[in-house]
């Protein structure tokens, strides 16, 4: 097949005319990423219905050297989901595999085809009376087959995992269009390496997921959760122990908030009140459940912030007072995201170090941020539970957005990422590589790492077709 013209056509005899978009007005939104920062082109987006569609791509992609980017719901954040300019890739979005197969309340599997959004797979667990409890902002846009390519986290993780825990089984099509198929849900498996483990977090550079097998769990019948004002940073590390002693599992979430944050927040709403007076400098949102009683819950939320107060570490509460309450409060805390997105000029850095430095982390990254790019707002907010703090210097309200970023950004999260590494954490605790880090990548991982990554890339990918130019630097 010598011209594109024919390429095209063969691609469309495979998924139908309305599932292979060509025109720059259907494919735009397919190669601009989430934040609109990354902008890229396709030879073709491709939308197939099944597996076996999958595979029919993939098998003439690789017989004529076409770059396939694999696609779910374009929410990273990372660039990781759209084609760079002129690469010559087709997009692959898997929008139309949107399936659920089978919800198993024995053995507590869910399994779906991968174009699932992460709404669609709760509401499927909640249909059944279990909980798939994987929980992020972007989820009714998100898929579960994103999900499992990034390895997503969000705030749930402190109970649950991420979703490596999160997963029994895949199916995933091969860069030549072979299938993989581990979709079992089988709790214990030694029989190898665990293949499957490899696509998790490999954000389509290996191959395109299709289809899980998912865990479930028990419905929680109780919800606790409040807006707890501490003194700073090292306070909330000492109630979160606090927590856990006194309510083991039953501490589900527990996130960090910082004034500016919750400032951005409410202004972006517009609707919403700050759930505590005075402005508070930090404050956490933790979250219990539970199967057991309500009544039992609450008394053990109040008894860990009274214990809390004692200390000294709690300095004020808003308890939830009903379900819409919990809502309004995790409303708060979810479209913070969305809320520098649409201001524009924010400096992201998705880090993870032990929890107990967490303190020390702010406290130095905050004072280099301030001396790199005086002025900036310090929106600091995340998952604090799991060492994860979304650190994200965002531009003083009379800089644009793209002067901010100009001049600071690359010093900034040079100087992060740098206190990150003397810290013993991760560059990306839970956004992935994409584009935006895949140069840094370079000076984090040993020499071992970055070869061994190759290896696998080449061992799987050996015309290096899926996914070009993200998460791996350049060899060499
Ligand atoms: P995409 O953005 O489409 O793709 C992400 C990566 O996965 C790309 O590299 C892509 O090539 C690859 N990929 C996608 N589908 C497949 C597939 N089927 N097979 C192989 N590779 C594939 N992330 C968190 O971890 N925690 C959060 O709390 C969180 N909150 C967010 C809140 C908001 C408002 C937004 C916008 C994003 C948030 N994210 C969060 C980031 C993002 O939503 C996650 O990374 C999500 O898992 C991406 O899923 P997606 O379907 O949109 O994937
Ligand atoms: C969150 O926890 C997401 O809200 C997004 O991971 C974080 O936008 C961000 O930096
Ligand atoms: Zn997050």
């Amino acid at each position: 097949m010598s011209t594109r013209v024919e390429f095209i056509a063969a691609l469309t005899r495979i998924v139908g005319p309305q599932a292979c978009l060509t025109e720059v007005a259907d494919t735009v939104g397919y190669t601009t990423d989430y934040r609109k920062l990354y902008r890229g082109d396709a030879l073709a987006v491709v939308l197939p219905a099944s597996t076996e569609e999958v595979s029919q791509v993939m098998a003439l992609c690789h017989a004529h050297g076409v770059r396939v980017v694999p696609q779910g719901g374009n929410t990273s954040l990372m660039g990781g989901a759209v084609p760079e300019q002129d690469s010559g890739a087709i997009v692959l979005n898997l929008r139309r595999m949107n399936r659920v197969l089978a919800v198993d309340t024995v053995n507590d599997t869910l399994t779906l085809q991968a174009g699932v959004t992460l709404s669609g797979a709760r509401a499927a667990a909640d249909e059944a009376k279990r909980l798939f409890p994987l929980r992020i902002g972007s989820e009714g846009s998100c898929q579960i087959g994103g999900n499992l390519a990034t390895n997503a986290g969000g705030t749930a993780v402190l109970r649950y995992g991420n979703m490596r825990d999160l997963v029994l089984g895949i199916e995933a099509v091969l860069p030549d269009g072979r299938i993989y198929s581990s979709l079992r849900g089988l709790r214990k498996d030694n029989t190898g390496y665990d293949l499957k483990q490899l696509f998790i977090g490999s954000e389509g550079t290996l191959g395109i997921i299709t289809a899980a097998v998912l865990k479930l769990y028990p419905q929680p019948r109780a919800v606790a959760a409040a807006f707890v004002a501490v003194s700073d940073p090292g306070a909330a590390v000492q109630l979160l122990g606090l927590a856990k002693q006194l309510a083991g599992p039953q501490v589900t979430a527990f996130e960090l908030v910082s004034a500016d944050a919750m400032a951005l927040v409410c202004d972006y709403l517009g609707d919403a009140r700050p759930p505590l007076a005075g402005q508070p400098a930090w404050m956490v949102l933790m979250e219990f459940s539970a199967t057991g009683e309500q009544a039992a819950l609450d008394a053990q939320l109040t008894q860990v912030l009274e214990a809390g107060m004692e200390q000294g570490w709690v300095q004020d509460a808003a308890l939830a007072a009903s379900l819409s309450d919990v809502q309004a409060f995790w409303r708060l805390r979810e479209e913070i995201s969305d809320a520098q997105t649409r201001t524009g000029g924010s400096i992201k850095c998705d880090v993870s170090v032990p929890l107990s430095d967490i303190p020390a982390f702010i406290e130095q990254a905050s004072q280099q941020v301030q001396t790199l790019a005086p002025g900036s707002r310090m929106v600091i907010y995340g998952h604090m539970g799991d060492g994860n703090v979304h650190f994200n210097p965002l531009r003083p309200a009379d800089t644009p957005a793209r002067e901010y970023l100009d001049q600071h950004y690359s010093t900034v999260s040079h100087a992060v990422d740098q206190l990150v590494h003397r810290l013993n954490g991760s560059i990306s605790a839970e956004h992935g590589i994409g584009v935006a880090k895949r140069d840094d990548l370079r000076l984090y991982k040993s020499e071992v790492e970055l070869a061994l990554m190759w290896q696998v890339k080449r061992a799987l990918d050996p015309k290096a077709l899926l996914n070009p130019g993200k998460m791996l630097p350049a060899e060499g």
